[in-house]
C-alpha cells in the first residue's frame, strides 16, 4: 500500500510530493508515538481541494443557523447565491416568531462599489433590513473585496447599532483570512462570545439537568432528533449552536449546568471560553451512529450522577434501540462487508466511522478538509502544535472569570471520580479509532481521490458536492454527508436508520450497471510532471 501510494505521489514536483506526503498517514498503532499529520496549513495553489474559505465558516456555518437574526453578506451576489440554502440547516418557529432562514441577505457589491466604497450602501441596506424584517440582531459578514478596498464594516455596524437600538455586529471574515473556513469559525465564536452569549438577563436555568448542544447544525434535521430524545430523557436544552439556534436563547447559554460538544473543530473556542467565565465544563459527545448515541447518553448521565436520570437513559436506550436494531440488521445484510471513504469537513470524517462499522462497513480512508491535528490526533497535541502566519492571523479572544456567574458545576471530588471515565473538556481525535493500515488524509483533493479509489477500490465514498460526481462517473455511489443529499436526519438512533436505508438504497441502484469504471475498460495512463513543467 505505502509503495502505490509513493507511486503516485511521484507525479506530483518534487515540493508538492513533500508537502502532501505529509497530510497522508497511514495507520500503524505499533509505533512507540503516535503518528503526527500537517494540518491547517496552506493548500497548494493549483491543487484541487474540497475546502472553502474563512467566509463561509464564518457565516454560512457558525452565524447562519441562527434564525431571528438578519445574516447579511457585504460583498458580490455570488457569494451568497452559492450559500443559499444547500446547507440544509433547518430551523422553525411558532407563529408570530422571526425566522429569516429562508433568507439571503446580500448588499450585492458592483463595480462602482469597489472603486468608490460600498459602506453607504451597506448602511442604507442594514436600515431597510431592520425597517422591513424586525430581526432580533444584525450580522454583517465580509466577503473579500471588503478588506481589499478597506470598507469599515465595523463603523457601519455601531452607527447602526446606535440607530436601532439592536445588537448590530460586524465579522472580518473575508475569505482569504484563513487557510480554510476553520478561521472563519474561529472569528464567529470570538464575536458571539463578546456580544451574545451571556448577555441575557436570567440567572438560573428554567430547568434541571440544563444543557447546551454545541456544534450541532440541525442538517437534515439532526439537532430535532437529538432534542427528541434528550427531552425526553429529561433535559432541559437551553440552546443549540448554532442549529435551529436563536439570539433569544443563545443570550441566555450561560445558565446550562453542562456543554455538550458535537462538532469539536468549529465551536471549541466557545465551549473553551465558556468554562473559562462561567465554570461550565464540557462534555465531548457524537450522536451520530446508534452505539455513540448510547455512549454519550451515558456519558451525560454519568456527570449528573443521579439515579433517577441514569434509570430514564436506560429506559429510552431500551426503547428507542428496540424501535431500531431488528430494522438496522436488515440493512445491515446487504451492506456487510463492504468498504468506504469517510472525507468530510472537520468532524464527520470521524463522526461517520462508527455509523458505517454498524451497518457492515469498514472505513478504509478518512480525512477532514479543514480540521486541525487536535480533531485527527487528540487534544493532548494541542501545546506541540506549531502556529504559522495564517494562524497568528486570527485573533485569539481571551476571557476572565465572571464573578457574579462563574460557578463550581460539580464538586473537585466527584470531577475526580468521573473525569477519567468520560470525555470532560477532552477529544481523542481520530486516529485512535482507525483500524492499522487504515489511511488518514488531511485537504484530500481531487487527483489523489482518483488515484486512492484506483488502489482502494472502495464500495461507496462519503463527501460533498465538489467530488461527488466525479466519484459517480467512476461508477462508485457517493453520499454527500454534508448536506446529506436531500434527506436526514442522520443523528441519533432514527437517523442512524434513515443512513441505513439511504446508504443500502445507494448499493442497490440499478444505476451502476450502467457503467464501467475506466479501470476496468483500458489500462491506466501513467505520467509524471516535473518541476518547472520542463
Ligand atoms: Fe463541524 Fe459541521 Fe463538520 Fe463544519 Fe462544514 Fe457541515 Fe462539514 Mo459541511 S460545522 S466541521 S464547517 S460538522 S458545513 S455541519 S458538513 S464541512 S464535517
Ligand atoms: C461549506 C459548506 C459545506 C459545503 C458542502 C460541500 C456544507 O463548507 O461552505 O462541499 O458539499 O456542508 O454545506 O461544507
Amino acid at each position: 500500500r505505502k509503495k502505490e501510494l509513493e507511486k503516485f505521489l511521484d507525479a506530483y514536483p518534487a515540493k508538492t510530493k513533500k508537502n502532501r506526503r505529509s497530510h497522508i498517514v497511514v495507520r500503524d498503532s505499533s509505533l512507540e508515538e503516535q503518528q503526527i499529520i500537517e494540518a491547517n496549513t496552506r493548500t497548494i495553489p493549483g491543487v484541487i481541494t474540497n475546502r472553502g474559505c474563512a467566509y463561509a465558516g464564518c457565516k454560512g456555518v457558525v452565524l447562519g443557523p441562527i434564525k431571528d437574526m438578519a445574516h447579511i453578506v457585504h460583498g458580490p451576489i455570488g457569494c451568497s447565491y452559492y450559500a443559499w440554502g444547500t446547507r440544509r440547516n433547518k430551523a422553525k418557529t411558532k407563529d408570530g416568531e422571526v425566522n429569516l432562514i429562508n433568507y439571503a441577505f446580500s448588499s450585492d457589491m458592483q463595480e462602482s462599489d469597489v472603486v468608490f466604497g460600498g459602506d453607504k450602501k451597506l448602511a442604507a441596506m442594514v436600515d431597510e433590513i431592520v425597517e422591513t424584517f424586525k430581526p432580533k440582531a444584525v450580522t454583517i459578514s465580509a466577503t473579500c473585496p471588503v478588506g481589499l478596498i478597506g470598507d469599515d464594516i465595523g463603523a457601519v455596524a455601531k452607527a447602526a447599532e446606535a440607530k436601532h437600538g439592536i445588537p448590530v455586529m460586524s465579522f472580518s471574515c473575508e475569505g482569504y483570512k484563513g487557510v480554510s473556513q476553520s478561521a472563519g469559525h474561529h472569528i464567529a465564536n470570538n464575536v458571539l462570545m463578546q456580544r451574545v452569549i451571556g448577555s441575557g438577563e436570567i440567572e438560573e436555568a428554567e430547568g434541571k439537568y440544563a444543557i447546551n448542544i454545541l456544534g450541532e447544525y440541525n442538517i437534515g434535521g439532526d439537532s430535532w432528533e437529538i432534542e427528541r430524545v434528550l427531552k425526553d430523557i429529561g433535559y432541559h436544552v437551553v440552546s443549540v449552536m448554532t442549529g435551529d439556534g436563536s439570539y433569544e436563547t443563545l443570550k441566555n447559554a450561560h445558565t446550562a449546568e453542562l456543554n455538550l460538544v458535537q462538532c469539536h473543530r468549529s465551536i471549541n473556542y466557545i465551549a473553551e471560553m465558556l468554562e473559562e467565565k462561567y465554570g461550565t465544563p464540557w462534555l465531548k459527545v457524537n450522536f451520530i451512529g446508534v452505539q455513540s448515541t448510547i455512549e454519550s447518553l451515558r456519558n451525560m448521565a454519568t456527570y449528573f450522577g443521579d439515579p433517577a436520570l441514569t434509570q430514564k437513559t436506560e429506559e429510552v436506550i431500551a426503547r428507542e434501540l428496540a424501535a431500531v436494531e431488528s430494522k438496522l440488521e436488515q440493512f445491515k445484510k446487504i451492506c456487510d462487508g463492504k468498504t468506504a471513504f469517510c472525507f468530510v469537513g472537520g468532524s464527520r470524517g470521524h463522526h461517520y466511522q462508527g455509523l458505517f462499522k454498524e451497518i457492515g462497513i469498514d472505513t478504509v480512508l478518512a480525512g477532514y478538509e479543514f480540521a486541525h491535528r487536535d480533531d485527527y490526533e487528540g487534544r493532548e497535541v494541542i501545546p506541540d502544535i506549531k502556529l504559522d502566519a495564517d494562524s497568528k492571523n486570527i485573533e485569539e479572544i481571551k476571557v476572565s472569570k465572571d464573578e457574579k456567574r462563574y460557578k463550581i458545576r460539580i464538586l473537585k471530588e466527584r470531577l475526580d471520580q468521573i473525569k477519567d471515565k468520560i470525555p470532560l473538556s477532552y477529544y481523542g481525535g481520530m486516529i485512535k479509532d482507525m483500524p492499522d493500515g487504515s489511511i488518514m488524509v488531511d485537504d484530500l483533493n481531487h487527483y489523489e481521490t482518483e488515484e486512492f479509489i484506483k488502489i482502494l477500490k472502495p464500495d461507496i465514498l462519503a463527501s460533498g458536492i465538489k467530488d461527488k460526481y466525479v466519484i459517480q462517473k467512476m461508477g462508485i455511489p457517493s453520499k454527500q454527508l454534508h448536506s446529506y443529499d436531500y434527506s436526514g436526519p442522520y443523528a441519533g438512533f432514527r437517523g442512524a436508520l434513515k443512513f441505513a436505508e439511504d446508504i443500502t438504497m445507494g448499493f442497490t441502484s440499478p444505476t451502476w450497471n450502467y457503467i464501467t469504471p475506466p479501470w476496468k475498460q483500458k489500462p491506466i495512463l501513467d505520467g509524471t510532471v516535473t518541476e518547472g513543467g520542463k
